[in-house]
């Protein structure tokens, strides 16, 4: 088994510890320091489901036992596949207990990603609920297992069929043993946005991570009187750390689970449960300004309304107080490490118009231009970045970690910015080919080897497009070989490769080639900058 690293050079390490950044806990202390300082309040809310501290703890010592005795070791990695639900806790609590490291991918995967984390992580097991929103993750857990050799097991939240439920996960087991994770150990793995190929593992430490979150919880206000309403999967890197439900267990507070985004689910769950704030993408936050116009519901107890994962216009982020009636946060983050926030009592302009600064004053940013030269302030230019919670590297990726990282640890963001006065950053676009589809990120080249293995198409190209709702949406230039396929047959066939569904190209255009330039075959960033500029004419 390949282990699971991270690591800061020794003097920056120091340095972090010395200022108090990494506080020497781990995942499992934390709960356990919870569970006794709050143990009567509310930990989750989930459906017809409350759960305390005291209960929350005492359920993942219970799944840690049912974990330990399937025989899984310390180290050994678990996938954890499961939408917002109150289980999502005690299992992700449970295996910190058990020190095994939990992977998290999001309940829109399907088969080809799943079985890609699976396989990079040489995961031990499997959990996943029974159903959720019409798909059977039983099913997929099959079709992964005969994939995954090292996949021994599944654990089903739920009616579990042949696997192992996880109703009475435990009950009756030994207690786990005391698991020897040290803080400066891996606790769990993030995916990333995946902007060449397939999506890379991102290994986050006890220390690194809780500092970002116990950061996050001082600039976002969280209290034990907050109530975070996880609207989004919680197990994407914002929800679960922005401060999200990780930052909301930091600070004895309670999280609302809602089962979806949508208005007519969130916003009872908010007058129901006094939600003080919640994070959305953009293109979900304007359907929440739309819907608050006519809302029959009081969501007066709103105080932050955060967004992020993709750019919010200033635009709609104007309407957010006066028709949200809370004040709205910008969140630029990315599953690497760097979180930049609006500040909540920043002035309307900057919250409108920036997408905040960073988190620490140990995050360094350089901003350069193309031959690596800094840019003059309030220039754009690529974004850099190390400190206390940036990765150093991806899990098991040489290839990446070359084109990712420059030599002194610098995280290449790929993202496009400008500085201005504050330290404040305006994300301006980006360098690397990714299509930010409301906030879900989608590979081109990924795509483009999907749709390279069907019998009709020569050639592909994917780009993303300016969409109105989506913020960005993808198409699919194709170059024909012989009869040129239909679009819906290539929509239809690529929801048939067991791909996310949000990844299916949303538009699909058939040209007879692909221009190449007079000396010869142009790079496929030229190529697809090209295509994309002619369909923007065009229209
Ligand atoms: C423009 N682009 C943004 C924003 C992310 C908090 C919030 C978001 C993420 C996230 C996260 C953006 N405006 N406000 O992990 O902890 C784009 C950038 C960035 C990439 C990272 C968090 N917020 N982005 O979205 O790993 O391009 O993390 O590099 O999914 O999303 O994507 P991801």
């Amino acid at each position: 088994m390949i282990p699971l690293r991270q690591e800061w050079p020794a003097q920056a390490a120091e340095r972090y510890r010395a200022r108090g950044l990494w506080q020497g806990q781990t995942f499992a202390e934390l709960l356990a320091e919870q569970a006794e300082r709050f143990a009567d309040r509310l930990a989750v809310v989930a459906g017809d489901q409350r759960w305390t501290y005291a209960e929350l703890a005492a359920r993942a010592e219970q799944a840690a036992s049912g974990f330990v005795a399937l025989g899984l070791a310390p180290g050994d990695r678990v996938l954890v596949q499961l939408p917002n639900m109150a289980e999502f806790l005690s299992v992700v609590f449970g295996l910190f207990r058990a020190g095994l490291v939990p992977v998290f991918s999001l309940p829109a995967h399907r088969l080809t990603e799943v079985t890609h984390f699976a396989r990079k992580s040489e995961a031990a097991a499997l959990v996943v609920c029974e159903r959720h929103e019409g798909f059977d993750y039983r099913d997929l857990a099959r079709a992964v297992q005969a994939e995954v050799p090292t996949l021994h097991h599944v654990v089903v939240v739920g009616e579990p069929d042949e696997f192992i439920g996880f109703g009475s996960f435990g009950k009756g087991q030994p207690a786990a043993p005391p698991a020897p994770s040290k803080p400066t150990d891996v606790a769990l793995v993030q995916i990333s946005g995946g902007s060449t190929g397939l999506s890379k593992l991102i290994p986050r430490t006890h220390d690194d991570y809780l500092y970002s979150i116990r950061a996050s919880n001082a600039i976002c206000g969280l209290t034990e009187d907050s109530v975070y309403l996880a609207a989004l999967p919680v197990a994407h890197n914002f929800p679960m750390s922005s401060p999200g439900i990780f930052g909301a267990i930091c600070a004895g507070a309670t999280i609302v689970m809602a089962p979806a985004p949508s208005p007519d689910v969130a916003f009872p769950l908010i007058e129901r449960e006094g939600v003080t704030i919640t994070g959305l993408v953009p293109p979900l936050a304007l359907l929440w300004l739309r819907a608050a116009a006519k809302a029959k519901h009081d969501l007066s107890s709103l105080q932050v309304l955060q967004v992020g994962g993709a750019k919010f216009m200033p635009e709609a982020a104007r309407r957010v107080r006066p028709e949200l009636g809370c004040t709205l946060q910008q969140v630029f983050g990315m599953a690497e490490g760097l979180v930049n926030y609006t500040r909540l009592d920043d002035p309307e302009e900057i919250i409108v118009e920036t997408q905040g600064r960073p988190i620490s004053e140990d995050d360094e940013i350089l901003i350069l231009d193309d031959a690596g030269n800094p840019v003059p302030e309030g220039e754009a230019g690529n974004l850099l970045t190390r400190g206390p919670y940036t990765i150093r590297g991806y899990h098991d990726d040489a290839a990446a970690n070359a084109r990712a990282f420059t030599e002194d640890g610098f995280y290449r963001t790929g993202d496009v910015v400008k500085r201005v006065a504050g330290g404040y950053l305006v994300v301006q676009g980006r360098a690397s080919d990714h299509i930010n589809r409301a906030g879900e990120k989608i590979s081109a080249e990924e795509i483009e080897d999907h749709l390279l293995a069907h019998p009709q198409v020569f050639d592909a190209a994917v780009v993303s497009i300016p969409d109105q709702f989506l913020g960005e949406r993808s198409c699919a230039f194709i170059v024909p070989d012989g009869d040129p396929p239909k679009a819906p047959e290539i929509k239809a066939w690529m929801r048939g490769r067991d791909i996310a569904a949000f990844k299916v190209p949303d538009q699909i255009v058939i040209v007879e080639s692909f221009a190449t330039t007079a000396v010869g075959k142009i790079s496929r960033k030229e190529l697809r900058a090209k295509l994309r500029a002619q369909l923007l004419e065009s229209e």
